[in-house]
C-alpha cells in the first residue's frame, strides 16, 4: 500500500464490513424467511436465482473469520444483525439460537481485540412483515424498534458502535421505484412511503438504543458523485435531481428535518399523511455519520416521466460489475457532508472497495487492482483528515467474496477470496498488502 497507518492521525481506525444475509448462510441456525428469500427464488431478479442459504458459512466459521480480522491488523469490524434470524417472522418470538450467534460474535471480538461496530438492518426484511406492506406500512418504525430493542438488550452494553440501517436509498429507491432488490417494486407512491419510513424506523431505533444507555450512535449512507452529461441547464437539473434524490435526500432529513425541493417535485403527493410531523424523531441525533462510496454516475436529462432522466456510460476504468473509478468523489462527499449537515460530528468510511474477478491461482489471488484502488481512495481520506475534515475511520467491503445480491456470486468484492464450493478462504495480495500497512 502507498499509505499506512502512520500516515493517518493516531486515533484513526481501520476495519473491514461484511453483512448477515451476505456471509452467513441463511437457511442455518432458525432464521425465518427474508423477502430476498422470496425476491432470489423469482426468475429474473437474481443471477441464477441464487440466494444466501449457505452463502459464506459464516454462521459455522465465524472464529476462522475473526481470526482473519485480527490477523489483518484490523481495528474495528462491521457487521449486520439479521432481523428475521432474531425474529424469524418479525415480530414476537425471538430465536434463541440467532441471539446467541450475534453475542458469541461481539465477545469473539472483544477477546480478539476488536471493536464490534453493528448495523441492525442490512436488508433481510422477515417476509411476514413484507406481507403486512414492509417499509410501505407505517408501523414498521414501531416493528423495527421493537427488533432494535431485543437486539440491543443482549449485546449493546458491549458494542463500540451501532447504526439502525445501511444504506437507506438501497432500502428505498433501488428496491421500490428501480425494483432492483426486494421487494422489486416499481411504484412511485410505494417509494415515497418507503423512504420516508425509513427514516422514521432510524430515528425509533436511535431513540430506543439512547433509552438502553447506548453510546456512540450512527447513521450510514451511501452516496454516488454525479457529473451532468454535458454543459445545458437540463443535464445540471437532472443530476441535481439524481443527486437529491440519492445523497441529499437522507442527510436532509436527519439534519435539515426537512426533505430536497427538487425531489418532492416528484415524490410529494406520494407521501404518506402527516409526513411533516416525523422530523422531531427523524433528526433524533446521532454522534457520527458513515459514508459508503464506490463510484459515479453520469446523468442525461430525457423526455420520460419524472425523474426525467437516465444514466449513461463513462469513459473511466471500470470495476468488474460496470461501475467506474472515482476516487475524487469520496474526498467531495466527505468535505460537503461535514460542511454542510453534519457539522464537526466524527464521519467514518463505512464501505469502500471493488469487485473484481480475481482468480486463485496456486494458491493467491494476485488482486493489483484492488490495492490500486484502495491506494487510491485511502489517499482521499487522508487529505480530507489533512484538510481538517473529522473523518475518523476508514472499513473497506468487504472482508470477504460473498452475496452480491441480485448479481448472485460472480462480483468478488472480499479481501479474502472464498470458493463457494469448498468454502476455503484464502487471503488475497490486498489483504496482506493492508495487514502490512495497518500492523502497528
Ligand atoms: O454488497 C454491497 C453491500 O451490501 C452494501 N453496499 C454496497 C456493497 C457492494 O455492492
Amino acid at each position: 500500500m502507498n499509505l499506512t497507518r502512520r500516515d493517518f492521525p493516531a486515533d484513526f481506525l481501520f476495519g473491514a464490513a461484511t453483512s448477515s444475509y451476505q456471509i452467513e448462510g441463511h437457511a442455518q441456525g432458525g432464521a425465518g424467511k427474508t423477502h430476498w428469500d422470496n425476491f432470489a427464488a423469482t426468475p429474473g431478479n437474481v443471477v441464477r436465482a441464487e440466494n444466501g442459504d449457505r452463502a459464506c458459512d459464516h454462521l459455522n466459521r465465524m472464529d476462522e473469520d475473526l481470526d482473519l480480522l485480527k490477523d489483518g491488523n484490523f481495528d474495528v469490524y462491521r457487521f449486520s444483525t439479521s432481523w428475521a434470524r432474531v425474529m424469524p417472522e418479525g415480530r414476537g418470538a425471538v430465536n434463541a439460537e440467532g441471539l446467541d450467534f450475534y453475542e458469541r460474535l461481539v465477545d469473539g471480538l472483544l477477546e480478539r481485540g476488536l471493536k464490534p461496530a453493528a448495523t441492525l438492518y442490512h436488508w433481510e426484511l422477515p417476509s411476514q412483515l413484507a406481507d403486512l406492506g414492509g417499509w410501505r406500512n407505517r408501523d414498521i418504525a414501531n416493528w423495527f424498534a421493537d427488533f432494535t430493542e431485543v437486539v440491543m438488550s443482549r449485546i449493546g452494553d458491549r458494542l463500540w458502535s451501532a447504526a439502525p440501517i445501511n444504506e437507506p436509498w438501497c432500502v428505498g429507491w433501488l428496491s421500490h421505484f428501480l425494483g432492483h432488490h426486494a421487494p422489486g417494486m416499481r411504484d412511485i407512491r410505494a417509494t415515497a412511503r418507503a423512504m420516508h419510513h425509513i427514516l422514521l424506523a432510524h430515528g425509533r431505533s436511535i431513540q430506543v438504543m439512547r433509552g438502553l444507555g447506548m453510546k456512540n450512535l450512527g447513521a450510514v449512507f451511501n452516496f454516488e458523485y454525479v457529473t451532468p452529461a454535458d454543459a445545458t441547464p437540463e443535464a445540471a437539473e437532472a443530476a441535481a435531481l439524481y443527486d437529491g434524490y440519492y445523497n441529499r435526500f437522507f442527510l436532509s432529513g436527519v439534519f435539515n428535518r426537512s426533505y430536497p425541493e427538487n425531489v418532492m417535485k416528484g415524490l410529494g403527493p406520494h407521501m404518506p399523511n402527516g409526513w411533516q410531523d416525523d422530523f422531531d424523531t427523524i433528526s433524533e441525533p446521532v454522534d457520527w455519520v458513515g459514508l459508503n462510496y464506490y463510484t459515479r454516475k453520469i446523468i442525461a436529462p430525457d423526455s420520460g416521466p419524472w425523474p426525467h432522466h437516465h444514466e449513461v456510460p463513462g469513459p473511466l476504468p471500470k470495476t468488474q460489475v460496470g461501475w467506474e473509478i472515482f476516487p475524487d468523489g469520496l474526498y467531495a462527499f466527505l468535505k460537503r457532508t461535514h460542511e454542510g449537515y453534519t457539522r464537526g460530528l466524527p464521519l467514518y468510511v463505512t464501505e469502500n472497495g471493488m469487485a473484481h474477478a480475481d482468480r486463485l491461482v496456486d494458491g493467491q489471488v494476485n488482486d493489483a487492482a484492488r490495492i490500486e484502488y484502495l491506494n487510491e481512495h485511502m489517499a482521499r481520506v487522508k487529505r480530507a483528515c489533512d484538510d481538517g475534515i473529522p473523518v475518523k475511520g476508514y472499513f473497506v467491503w468487504s472482508l470477504m467474496d460473498n452475496y452480491e445480491w441480485a448479481l448472485g456470486y460472480d462480483p468478488r468484492f472480499g479481501l479474502v477470496h472464498v470458493d463457494f464450493d469448498s468454502l476455503q478462504r484464502t487471503p488475497k495480495a490486498s489483504y496482506h498488502a493492508l495487514a502490512a500497512a495497518l500492523a502497528r
